[in-house]
């Protein structure tokens, strides 16, 4: 099957209340790991790359990369590009085979977010590709009600904002961060924020940062001599509750870093004797399939090809 816009993926996961991944990779291996789990859960996902995993990777490589594993594996997947800031980037993905982009404005302020977002959906939308938009900021939240006010989404701005920018879906704040080290302490999350964003705009909503940094992957990450003390990720029921409330799309990429790196920390130090990738690799790319077969299940889109 070709690759299919986040529209069609995200606008089903909100009739049906659940919740699609949105995994992101920088190479072959990460790739692999989410279309086999999708062929193996009859699930839809969203395969994503950062404008470091375009760098990293180059943008024709990953476009057919991504196109070869979705007509393989058969399932809808969606090929976004993830946190777009910059303007060129954007572009070369909508010409270069990407079904989906987001514009992430969440750092400028209102009027200017709205501007940027507008002018690249109407470019993305001629070209039949979808758009994300980005409104508060990804950050931990203290426990004190002036630094909420200032990173959580607001339900008011938030309809103005999809009204006015015509985004197909929107990433909102409620308190998660990027990254393996989210809360200081216990993890302070604003869920209900979710529903009553959704109230308003009724599309598709985004939950970034919503890695749960796994007990058992940590605890194998240390165990090999990784410096992981301090990770805390979002809990699992919160994740839940959060896609309850209208969350349908959910993005990992640290639970995949650390799955993979835990993973091959394992086999080297098993295995020094290997001088052959595909050793090392293999294990790896089973342990990233089976942590993403896990959220597929979870956000409940296992089935929903
Ligand atoms: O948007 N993301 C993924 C961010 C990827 C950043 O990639 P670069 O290092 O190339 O810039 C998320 O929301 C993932 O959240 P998580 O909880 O997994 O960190
Ligand atoms: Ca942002
Ligand atoms: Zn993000």
């Amino acid at each position: 099957m070709s690759l299919v816009t986040g529209k069609e993926i995200l606008d089903k996961a909100n009739h049906g209340y659940y919740a699609v991944g949105a995994f992101n990779f920088v190479n072959m291996e990460v790739l692999k790991a989410i279309a086999g789990a999708a062929a193996e859960e009859k699930s839809p996902a969203l395969i994503a790359c950062s404008e470091g995993a375009i760098k990293y990777a180059g943008i024709k490589n990953l476009v057919s990369m991504a196109k070869a594993e979705a007509d393989a594996s058969g399932m809808p997947l969606c090929l976004h590009l993830d946190h777009g800031k910059d303007f060129n980037v954007i572009i070369q993905c909508i010409r270069n085979g990407f079904t989906s982009v987001m514009i992430d404005g969440s750092h400028l302020p209102l009027e200017e977010n709205i501007a940027i977002t507008k002018k690249i959906a109407e470019i993305a939308h001629a070209a039949g590709v979808s758009v994300e938009g980005e409104l508060g900021k990804l950050s931990g939240i203290e426990d004190n009600v002036s630094s909420r006010e200032s990173i959580l989404t607001d339900p008011a701005e938030a309809e103005r904002f999809v009204a006015e920018t015509g985004v197909d879906s929107l990433a909102i704040a409620i308190g998660t961060a990027h990254g393996p080290k989210k809360f200081k302490g216990e993890p302070i999350l604003e869920i209900p924020l979710v529903a009553e964003i959704k109230k308003r705009t009724s599309i598709p909503l985004v939950l970034h940062g919503a890695s749960s940094v796994p007990a058992d992957v940590l605890e194998k990450g240390l165990k090999y001599g990784a410096k992981w003390e301090g990770s805390k990720g979002v809990p699992e029921a919160s994740l839940v509750e959060a896609v309850k409330g209208g969350i349908n799309k959910v993005n990992v990429d640290t639970d995949l870093r650390m799955t993979f790196i835990s993973t091959l920390r394992q086999v080297m130090s098993e295995k020094p004797e290997s001088v052959d990738l595909r050793d090392l690799f293999k294990p790896c790319m089973g342990a990233v399939k089976d942590v993403v077969r896990y959220k597929m299940r979870l956000l409940g889109s296992s089935g929903k090809a």
